[in-house]
């Protein structure tokens, strides 16, 4: 069964369970940010192998340009969709397993050759950079979404010298 369809998708974020939801939402939400049209799917590489192979295979024809895929524990959901597809994937090892993730950042990271999982940093961190690496490969093709990257960074600095100003003033002598 699959949830509601998603017009002129773009990039797909996949996670092993539904638990992994709130964490991985945050993708969504840096997609949204930039207007870029994703479908989110909570399928297991393990508990539903058929229907991650068959979504796999029949992304690119949908119209999806990038996969997210994101995992805890022994997270083969990455490599068993990057085998499945010519898409770039973009692989985000998820803590809950063995030192704070330790595990799934090696069952993400550590494919052999030939099928490659561009792999993120574990947890929200990584859910998010996944997400600004899709944009930055849409990018390569599209002028707006180029210039909305340039605005994110901007914003970005300007953050970073607002809480560096504020710090300074926090600590300055009276
Ligand atoms: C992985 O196992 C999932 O990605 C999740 O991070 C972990 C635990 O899954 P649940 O038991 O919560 O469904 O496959």
């Amino acid at each position: 069964m699959q949830g509601k369809d998603v017009a002129n998708v773009t990039v797909g974020i996949l996670m092993g369970s539904a638990s992994d939801a709130e964490v991985m939402l945050k993708a969504k939400e840096v997609l949204d940010e930039f207007g870029v049209a994703s479908e989110v799917r909570a399928i297991s590489a393990h508990r539903t192998p058929k229907i991650v192979c068959d979504w796999a295979e029949n992304a690119e024809g949908r119209g999806v340009k990038v996969i997210i895929a994101a995992a805890g524990m022994a997270a083969h959901l990455a490599g068993i969709v990057a085998a499945h597809t010519q898409l770039p994937v973009i692989g985000v090892p998820l803590a809950g397993g063995l030192v704070g993730g330790l595990d799934a950042l090696l069952s993400t990271v550590q494919m052999p050759k030939g099928t490659p999982v561009a792999t993120v940093s574990v947890g929200a961190h990584g859910a998010i950079n996944a997400a600004l690496l899709a944009v930055k490969i849409l990018s390569l093709g599209d002028a707006e979404l180029r210039k909305k990257l340039t605005s994110y960074y901007r914003k970005q600095v300007e953050e970073v010298l607002l809480r560096d100003n504020e710090l300074s003033l926090q600590v300055a002598p009276q």
